[in-house]
């Protein structure tokens, strides 16, 4: 995948919550064109697999319980420096350490439950919209 593109998912928490529509719009208004979109809910195995990299974290199993518990949203997103400027418009891990105006800090319910999903990486941004998403989907 090239650098200018990340993966997001919408969380459980926020779509339930209705904040969907809020949130596409502050990630479209700072500049990201959505390549790729749809809802989905993974099964605790699929969420397990996905998060993989943390299965030693204490916090693992309540994870993909949660990130299981209902639908998300994932998409593929592109943007100069998108991995980077991404993770500044969502902010803090912890939405009550997220700053001011982040999607985070205003639709978050907590650590766990954060509303949205950032890669970390240009790598992981590749694998994670490989989970989802096939290149001829990338529109
Ligand atoms: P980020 O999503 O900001 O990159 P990661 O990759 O460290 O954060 O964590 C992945 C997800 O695991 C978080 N989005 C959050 O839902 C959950 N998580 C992270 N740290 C904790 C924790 N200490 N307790 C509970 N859940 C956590």
């Amino acid at each position: 995948m090239p650098t200018n593109r990340t993966f997001t998912m919408i969380k459980p928490d926020a779509v339930a919550d209705g904040f969907t529509g809020p949130i596409i719009q502050q990630i479209e208004a700072a500049g990201f064109k959505i390549l790729a979109l749809k809802k989905v809910q993974l099964n605790s195995e699929e969420a397990g697999k996905f998060y993989a990299v943390h299965a030693e974290r204490p916090f693992y199993q309540s994870l993909c319980d949660y990130m299981s518990s209902g639908a998300i949203i994932p998409m593929i997103l592109e943007k100069e420096n998108a991995v980077e400027d991404f993770r500044k418009l969502i902010g803090s891990t912890n939405p009550a350490q997220a700053a001011e105006g982040t999607i985070r800090k205003q639709f978050a319910r907590s650590l766990e439950s954060n509303a949205i999903h950032g890669s970390d990486s240009n790598e992981n941004a590749a694998i994670e919209g490989s989970f989802f998403f096939s290149e001829k989907e990338l529109i």
